[in-house]
């Protein structure tokens, strides 16, 4: 009989720090409680005696509150160029019952830092392997926050141009979250950007290996990766549907009409000789309104889209009022709607809004 096909997982991934400190965040408790598990999870014990034979042990808690529990035993140890130990997962929460397989790691000193290549053999099924390539890849971004110098700035990258407005609203969430960040300059459909987005639009965002593309994928994304709770959703149904209703609203009838068609028509203007094209400006001015009143209405009494906190809606529509404010007539209609001049005041005085001016 033969036996059973069996599939390996190879990882290369550079990391900035002497590999001394790399291979004590494999096998430490301390070095393994800040970085194992995927981004949203958190270490709740870990256990580690690192020597050959020796068990390690750790249990992650998902944001959701569900325990994943994986350990086994250390086969190698050769500090700090190589390590291998075997991996069974455990426990209620058991994405491959009764399997084990094993990892080895090898660390190469390399441009000043540390070229770590993974091997992780012995699955059952290409599903699995792939599965725990993607475990692996936040798992490994969350070991470069920890050891890297810069922190998540040497793993969290926004492509985009600083100008635009999607741009800004992914650079407000990173600021409201914290998030320590690094920023590439791509304008729309340049090599740059379409590496990371298909449609070549901006912004995108790369997280170590992971491409994630449209404002508010990268939004959400940034809000369930970073911070000990997602801070950008709302918490109640209503509030949390608003917000998903403002966002689509934003995206498929505020930016077409502030942006595409009026801010954008004075920034690249054109029309006849270079200049402005008045029609289109008219028609866009014409339908603002009805927009602008409806967000008044929304508004009410209060300062933020969707409840009375802020929310990733309120990230996407701060930098188009911004710019609309800016424009000839932009501003003297926004002053017709009093909620929203107040909200868009409480939004300007933000941090994440004076710290991301397109200057
Ligand atoms: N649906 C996209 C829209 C992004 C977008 O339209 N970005 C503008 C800059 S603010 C852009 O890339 N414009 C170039 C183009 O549309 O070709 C998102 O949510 O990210």
């Amino acid at each position: 009989m033969n036996a059973p096909e069996r599939f390996t997982l190879r990882m290369t991934r550079f990391i900035r720090a002497p590999r001394d400190k790399v291979f004590a965040a494999f096998t430490t408790e301390a070095g393994l409680a800040s970085w194992m598990g995927p981004r949203g999870m958190r270490v709740n014990a870990a256990q580690v005696h690192a020597e050959v034979g020796g068990a390690w042990q750790v249990e992650m808690q998902s944001r959701d509150g569900s325990l994943f529990v994986v350990g086994g035993h250390f086969t190698a140890l050769n500090r700090p160029a190589s390590l291998a130990y075997t991996w069974q997962w455990k426990g209620e929460h058991n994405p491959m019952p009764g399997v084990e397989t094993l990892v080895e790691i090898a660390l190469h000193e390399k441009d000043g830092g540390t070229e770590m290549q993974m091997t992780h053999s012995g699955f059952p099924a290409a599903a699995a392997r792939d599965g725990h390539n993607q475990g692996w890849s936040s798992t490994f971004n969350r070991l470069s926050d920890a050891l890297d110098p810069q922190g998540s700035a040497g793993t969290v990258v926004l492509l985009g141009d600083v100008r635009s407005s999607y741009t800004r609203t992914a650079r407000m969430a990173l600021a409201e979250k914290g998030v320590a960040y690094t920023m590439h300059t791509s304008r729309a459909h340049t090599p740059d950007i379409l590496a990371v987005h298909p449609f070549g639009k901006i912004p995108g965002l790369r997280d170590g290996d992971i491409a994630i593309w449209e404002t508010e994928a990268i939004v959400n994304y940034i809000d369930e990766c970073f911070g000990d709770a997602p801070t950008l959703r709302p918490g109640s149904i209503i509030e949390r549907t608003r917000c998903l209703q403002w966002i689509s609203s934003i995206n498929n009838y505020c930016y077409d009409t502030m942006v595409r068609r009026f801010v954008l028509q004075f920034i690249f203007p054109k029309g006849e000789g270079g200049k402005p094209d008045i029609a289109v400006i008219d028609k866009a001015l014409a339908e603002m309104p009805a927009q602008l009143k409806a967000l008044d209405t929304a508004y009410g009494t209060r300062d933020f889209l969707a409840g009375s906190s802020l929310s990733s809606a309120d990230l996407f529509l701060a930098p188009i009022l911004a710019y609309v404010k800016m424009m000839p007539q932009g501003g003297a209609l926004l002053a017709q709607y009093a909620n929203v001049m107040r909200a868009h005041d409480t939004m300007a005085s933000r941090p994440s809004f004076t710290n991301t001016q397109p200057g």
